[in-house]
């Protein structure tokens, strides 16, 4: 266990680089793309299967999948987007599509992918759904703007899907991580603030938002989340940690105090928008428990690291229970 082999003074590694690191960037296209990021992650069968988030020289985005047999090298990308914005027959998404998460639903058998759809009303959270990543259904916007950083329980509470999201509404003092519920995955409501950014000098203050979608583990939903902390230089996106319930998760049982993961490579440090990490797929192998994060590095690239959910989950039971929401 880390706690006891970490040097002192140094904190704990939880996350390890890949040296393969960036694994994906526009050079790596098959046609002409800007950058190539946040993507979306998910195994079926043999294969990984990354939804990247391609942008191209207009600053629009679409999803291009790439696949492989080691989740690291030889990606089969695509030759043209995969799943592109239809501006036609939704209008939101006339600035393109980002940032998806994917979920297996074990009592849809299919694949649902939220994603943000970004148009001059501003982002929100549209769903689709994939059974192979060749034909993708929309369901079409299931939040107003501006909302975005959404993904998919992948199994019902009671007879209900359970969504976490990240409204902002003007005004507010901070945009805050949401629960919600819907008995269709259309109609959405029991609207339930989750985890709240914190204030001030903190991390995650101000704004947080979900990165990849909740894992399940025999602890509780493990949640791994963005903190953007505005500095005189720039926001910084990095990373911490919670647990809810399993059965109620509208109950954190931990939150981190610090951020574990940030910005520290060339990869992550330079860029488009430089001292960004934004993960938005993970990948359990179940057998070994290790934990495959799918990042992007700077807005301009995807990038891996791994960890052993064990460790994540023994770091979270040295954390606080949070106080905020209970009786
Ligand atoms: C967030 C999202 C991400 C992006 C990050 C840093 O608001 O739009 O897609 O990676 O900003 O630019």
């Amino acid at each position: 266990m880390y706690r006891e082999s970490k040097p002192p003074g140094l904190h704990p590694v939880l996350f390890n680089r890949h040296s393969a690191n960036p694994i994906l960037t526009a050079r790596d296209w098959p046609y002409p793309a800007h950058t190539v990021f946040n993507a979306g992650a998910c195994q079926i069968g043999d294969e990984t299967i990354l939804l990247v988030r391609v942008e191209d020289r207009r600053g629009h985005s679409h999803l291009t999948v790439a696949r492989s047999n080691d989740g690291i090298s030889n990606w089969h990308i695509d030759s043209a987007p995969s799943f592109a914005p239809d501006p036609k027959n939704f209008a939101e998404e006339a600035w393109g599509i980002e940032d998806p998460r994917l979920t297996w639903v074990e009592d849809r058998n299919e694949w649902l992918i939220a994603y943000t759809a970004y148009s001059p009303s501003g982002p929100l959270v549209s769903l689709a759904r994939t059974k192979d990543f060749i034909t993708f259904t929309r369901l079409g916007p299931v939040m107003p703007p501006e909302d975005k950083d959404a993904a998919i329980f992948p199994r019902r509470f009671g007879n209900r899907y359970a969504m976490i999201h990240r409204p902002v509404s003007a005004g507010s003092s901070g945009a805050h991580i949401w629960l919600s519920f819907s008995p269709d995955l259309i109609h959405w409501g029991s609207h339930h603030v989750l985890m709240h950014a914190r204030r001030g000098a903190w991390w995650d203050a101000n704004k947080i938002g979900l990165s990849p979608p909740p894992l399940e583990t025999p602890e509780g939903w493990l949640i791994l989340y963005h903190g953007v902390r505005h500095t005189a230089g720039g926001c910084l996106y990095r990373l911490g940690l919670a647990l809810l319930d399993l059965e109620d998760p509208r109950i954190v049982l931990r939150r981190s105090d610090e951020w574990i993961f940030a910005a520290e490579m060339p990869y992550e440090r330079q860029g488009d928008v430089g001292d960004v990490v934004f993960p938005c797929g993970w990948i359990l192998n179940k057998a070994t428990g290790e934990v495959r994060i799918y990042y992007g590095g700077a807005d301009s690239c995807v990038a891996l690291a791994t960890s052993q959910v064990s460790e994540l989950l023994d770091y979270l039971k040295t954390c606080p229970v949070p106080q905020e929401g209970r009786a």
